[in-house]
């Protein structure tokens, strides 16, 4: 028998890069809704407030970033890692909410990634004229063993996928709200970014786009 709920759409960009356009919000994968999505954030972003790391070499960056779940990104004078501590209240990061885990977990396996288990969630906060350049995601203790899991809320944006080296001209991909993009296997440590984020009003999140970047780290 058919299932009552549509297959979700997928759209393979690379071996192993797969856009899940909505995914996050509707279908079989976003059952907890943008109605109990938004409100969770919120609370994570008012435990643990955003804040504009500085890079290694002393910059620092237009995105301001925070994190939940037992690991969290971190960026300072002495390098990039994760910890289990926020740098900026010595508390640990607020909890992964089971319903965000939950959508990275689906989203995976509807990716060909099956048994995905985040630890840590990247959480970066763009306002108009941010952007992130292109990096590759590779602190993880066994990058390529898991894929990343990105789900995009707010404000469009325009997500750049390069390829394994960092002069590959990158694929522009739209981002909206509710979308989502899995990377993984031979597409793993494909370098990546945002364009610069256009001025915009969200209805839920205003002037904001907010990225939930799911990962395996420790
Ligand atoms: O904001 C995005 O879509 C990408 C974020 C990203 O690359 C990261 O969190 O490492
Ligand atoms: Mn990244």
């Amino acid at each position: 028998m058919d299932s009552l709920f549509p297959a979700p759409e997928r759209i393979d960009l690379a071996d192993g890069a797969v856009l899940l356009p909505g995914a996050g919000l509707t279908g079989l994968i976003g059952l907890t809704g943008e109605g109990q999505i938004i409100p969770a954030l919120e609370s994570i972003l008012a435990q643990a407030p955003p804040r504009h790391m500085v890079t290694p070499g002393g910059l620092a960056m237009s995105v301001a970033m925070s994190n939940c779940g037992r690991l969290g990104w971190v960026s300072d004078r002495s390098g990039y890692r994760y910890q289990s501590t926020d740098p900026d209240t010595a508390l640990p990061w607020p909890a992964m909410p089971d319903g965000l885990a939950r959508i990275a977990r689906d989203a995976a396996a509807l990716a060909g990634f099956p048994g995905f288990e985040p630890d840590a969630c990247l959480i970066s906060v763009y306002g108009p004229g941010a952007r992130l350049s292109l990096h590759q995601d590779k602190d993880e203790l066994d990058a390529a063993g898991h894929p990343l899991v990105s789900l995009s809320l707010g404000l469009p944006a325009t997500f750049q996928l390069g390829g394994l080296a960092r002069a590959d001209k990158p694929l522009k991909v739209p981002v909206r709200h509710g979308d989502v993009l899995v990377w993984g296997g031979a597409s793993r440590l494909r370098y990546h970014g945002v364009a610069t984020l256009a001025n915009g009003e969200h209805p839920l999140l205003g002037r904001r786009r907010i990225n939930l970047s799911f990962r395996h780290a420790g």
